[in-house]
């Protein structure tokens, strides 16, 4: 994956050494008064992992840094909770670069997981977080209710209409009209790049839907959308896509299911979001995601929609929380983007240019915009666990 621009959470190392200083030894349930009432938690990315392999923290906000003071081994790191749900995460750490991300959470156990993407066997750090589940529980906050019970209306109505269309694409490839599968391959794309910031939550199902060549470790474990993609675009008929089309209606039809018992926290809305726009920035940004079809600009439309809401919902409780400013800094920037992707719309069944019309100035000034949105961004979900 090439990186056009340096992913959000930046910041100078000596500014890192420092707070590790002042923390004495990078050490676990400290906190630098960073934020106020969070416990701080520092790891750094090793060859191997993480280091401290072990942490622990009260029951809590929590906010998590992580820092690549020089390993290549190891670029990303993600908190997950006992069934593996990742709660939080950082990738494209590369050397010199530090990000983090803030939670709540509650006592158990979770893993630290550190690694590069495609590494499947590295051995998780712990995070063990002390405290009483009930005794110690906050009244939850009815923004955050709201915001959280609505994002769940928007995933489950967007998985059905994933639904609907891949069926329809799927009817069109089994009946071998090539012109027509190519046309509805985007469209039908759009409602799961709309849900993508909260991904993770789909387990297996999101690689089975939407992995590239190079996310799976043998090809012909390779299903989904751009295994059809390939077969489309590169051998120029619908031969061969029908097994994987069947396939792929049985795993969206999966993902409904699963979408209607996933809860999610107020926090994995924000975090996620900023996750997926570093994503597009750092490494759709290059065409990687649909590279034979280059449809890939619906694709950032559905990513930058599904950020949006996440953000709209979340509004309320940062008015609450008296952080007008920040809503006022991000709102432009959405806007911002919106406008560059806008410049690229046409009338064709995609509704945009395709990708590989766009210059790498082009391609760049993209990145750029994507950035100023995520870096503001990301602060929204310490804020709203405030
Ligand atoms: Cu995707």
């Amino acid at each position: 994956m090439t990186r056009s621009t340096a992913p959000r959470g930046v910041r100078s190392l000596a500014l890192t050494a420092a707070v590790a200083a002042s923390l004495g030894l990078a050490a676990c349930g400290s906190d630098d008064g960073a934020e106020s009432g969070a416990t701080n938690l520092q790891v750094e990315l090793t060859d191997a992992g993480c280091t401290p392999e072990t942490l622990k923290a009260p029951a809590g906000k929590v906010r998590f840094e992580a820092v690549n003071n020089g390993t290549s081994k190891t670029t990303e790191v993600e908190l997950k909770n006992a069934d593996g749900i990742i709660l939080g995460e950082r990738e494209n750490l590369t050397p010199g670069l530090s990000g983090d991300f803030s939670l709540q959470l509650e006592p158990g156990m979770y893993d630290v997981y550190c690694a590069v993407p495609g590494d499947l066997d590295r051995k998780s750090g712990k995070l063990e977080v002390t405290g009483q589940k009930a005794a110690t529980k906050k009244p939850v906050d009815p923004a955050l209710t709201a915001a959280v019970a609505d994002y769940n209306a928007y995933v489950q109505d967007q998985s059905e209409l994933l639904v609907t269309r891949t069926k329809r694409f799927a009817k069109a490839l089994k009946a071998g009209q090539l012109q027509k599968a190519k046309d509805l391959f985007g469209p039908a794309r759009t409602p799961f790049e709309r849900i993508e910031p909260v991904a993770e939550a789909f387990g297996d199902l999101d690689p089975r839907i939407d992995a590239r060549v190079n996310d799976v470790a043998k090809e012909d474990e390779w299903t989904g959308f751009h295994r059809i993609e390939q077969i489309l675009w590169t051998k120029d008929t619908t031969k061969g896509t029908e097994e994987f089309a069947d396939r792929l209606v049985d795993d969206v039809q999966e993902l409904d299911r699963k979408i209607r018992s996933i809860e999610l926290q107020a926090a994995q809305l924000a975090n996620g979001a900023v996750t997926l726009l570093n994503e597009v920035s750092a490494g759709k940004i290059t065409g990687e995601e649909d590279r034979y079809s280059h449809t890939d600009l619906s694709d950032f439309q559905g990513n930058l929609e599904g950020s949006k809401k996440a953000f709209d919902l979340l509004k309320p409780a940062l008015v609450a929380r008296k952080q007008q400013a920040l809503i006022d800094e991000i709102g432009p920037r959405f806007a911002d983007v919106q406008k560059g992707l806008d410049e690229y719309r046409r009338d064709t069944p995609l509704g945009f240019a395709l990708y590989d019309e766009l210059t790498d100035e082009d391609r760049k000034t993209f990145a750029r915009q994507i950035n100023a949105l995520a870096d503001p961004l990301s602060l929204v979900a310490g804020k709203v666990l405030e």
